[in-house]
């Protein structure tokens, strides 16, 4: 098992556009079993590559919460919002880059979303609810966009120093 560090905001890697895959090389598999290993240990219910630290365009996530529904781990790879509904929903995010700071963000309510799956199959699928939420927050790492950048500049400079701190605490022990 292997958990990769995740990298904490601020972090130049956090603000980049990841690159495309080209193609699914044992490489790759085995990134995306560390991060699904690193998404469940920290807990959360989603991870981009960019997290982690490479710069390309993957993401996992398994929004199953409740222990009666057997999980379901995905892995997406060059994932794309392809529709969007004009409903709108609000949830409270948070996020493995920016531990323990929570505020709501607006997005569309479901999305249809087109990715390559790890046998370079076409996957198309509509998300609603925590799943349209997570595939939303994720697709956005891999643009460099994190969930403070849709709050207003003071709020977010008041997250950032604090983990701005929080590094400098955690580089000292
Ligand atoms: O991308 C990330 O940083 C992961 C993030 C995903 C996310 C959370 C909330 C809304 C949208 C996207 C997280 O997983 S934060 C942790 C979290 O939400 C959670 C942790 C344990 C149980 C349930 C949720
Ligand atoms: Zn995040």
């Amino acid at each position: 098992m292997t958990i990769r560090p995740i990298l904490i905001h601020p972090d130049p890697r956090l603000k980049k556009p990841a690159d495309p895959v080209a193609e699914v090389t044992p490489v790759l598999r085995q990134l995306a079993t560390d991060m699904l290993e690193t998404m469940y240990d920290a807990p959360g219910i989603g991870l981009a590559a960019p997290q982690v630290g490479v710069m390309l365009r993957v993401m996992v996530m398994d929004c199953v919460k409740d222990d009666a529904t057997p999980a379901r781990p995905m892995v997406l790879l060059n994932p794309e919002v392809t529709w969007e509904s004009d409903e709108l929903s609000t949830y409270e995010e948070g996020c493995l880059s920016i531990p323990e700071q929570y505020a709501d963000v607006e997005r569309p309510a479901q999305v249809e979303v087109r990715w390559m799956d790890l046998d370079g199959v076409t996957q198309t699928e509509r998300f609603a609810g925590l799943w349209a939420t997570c595939v939303q927050h994720e697709i956005d790492h891999l643009e460099g966009k994190l969930f403070i950048d849709y709050l207003k500049p003071l709020r977010r400079q008041m997250i950032t120093r604090k983990m701005q701190k929080l590094k400098r605490e955690r580089a000292r022990t």
